[in-house]
């Protein structure tokens, strides 16, 4: 399947992985509403196959964010349902039916760094830098990233960037949180696909869990947290999957955990 701005590939025979692409380029993959809304559809209407999902960009940059050549064009109303419809864009992508693994390069700011905030892992490659351009801009984050960034990085760093403009390469970047992998330039979306593959095996109720029960009951209060966790924990277990996982272990047939 292919859209002008938004690519997707389904890889794999059983539990199969999507690539989903920017492929705007030459524009350094801007988001247009077109674009916020094919991504949206995207994870609307992943087919019930796909087990994880990888999300790129072509190109030199991942994502340098909003298109701001439609900025111009909004009203004060308009604006706010601009950013509406791009919180329930990266909703479908956070709480989607799968997690997916954003792998980055170059660029990733403004709306990129929102993008690639609401997907579950980030690998970044040597090339990575992120920023928030808006404070430069006179505007503001309008993607979740008010939210979602502060979860990532804590309220001061991303006060900082928008404030002055900050820009973290890519090894700062992995040291504050804004990824969890940091490997050689060119080889993010590799790295990414491996992750993916790795993340399809696993019983899909698990992964559901991590998904939709763990960053909910982090944001609970601790009782009602440990109340949360004793249900979702019971539901995962109870799955025949879990019940023959758990068997294999016991009968030496799955892997050992190795030191790292
Ligand atoms: C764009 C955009 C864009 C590039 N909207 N057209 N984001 C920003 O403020 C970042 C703005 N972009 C940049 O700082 C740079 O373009 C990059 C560092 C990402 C890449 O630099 P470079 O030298 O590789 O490319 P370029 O020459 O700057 O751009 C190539 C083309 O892409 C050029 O168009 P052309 O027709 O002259 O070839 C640029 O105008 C175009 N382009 N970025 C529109 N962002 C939900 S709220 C989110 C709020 C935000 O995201 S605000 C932050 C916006």
């Amino acid at each position: 399947m292919k859209s002008k701005d938004l690519s997707i590939e389904i890889r794999g025979e059983q539990q199969e992985v999507a690539i989903v692409r920017l492929t705007r380029p030459a524009k350094r993959n801007a988001l247009n509403d077109g674009l916020v809304e094919a991504i949206r559809k995207a994870f609307e209407n992943m087919p019930a196959t796909v087990r994880a999902a990888v999300i790129d960009g072509e190109g030199e940059h991942f994502c340098a964010g909003l298109d701001l050549s439609e900025l111009s064009e909004r009203d004060a109303g308009q604006g706010m349902l601009h950013s509406r419809a791009w919180h329930v864009a990266l909703e479908r992508v956070q709480y989607g039916p799968v997690p997916v693994v954003a792998a980055l390069h170059g660029a990733v700011v403004g709306g990129g760094l929102e993008l690639a905030s609401a997907c579950h892992i980030r690998v970044a490659d040597d090339s990575t830098f992120y920023a928030l351009p808006e404070g430069s801009r006179g505007i503001f984050v309008g993607g979740g990233g008010s939210v979602r960034i502060p979860r990532l990085i804590g309220v001061s760093r991303m006060t900082d960037m928008m404030l002055t403009g900050r820009v973290y390469n890519a090894a700062d970047g992995e040291r504050i949180g804004l990824a969890q992998y940091l490997v050689p330039t060119g080889t993010a979306f590799d790295k990414a696909f491996e992750l993916a593959q790795r993340i399809a095996q696993n019983a899909p109720l698990t992964n559901y869990s991590l998904m939709h029960a763990l960053p909910r009951i982090a944001e609970q209060p601790a009782d009602h947290g440990f109340m949360t966790e004793a249900l979702m924990s019971a539901i995962a277990q109870s799955a025949p999957e879990a019940k023959s996982r758990v068997r294999a272990f016991l009968e030496g047939r799955a892997a050992k955990v190795q030191k790292a």
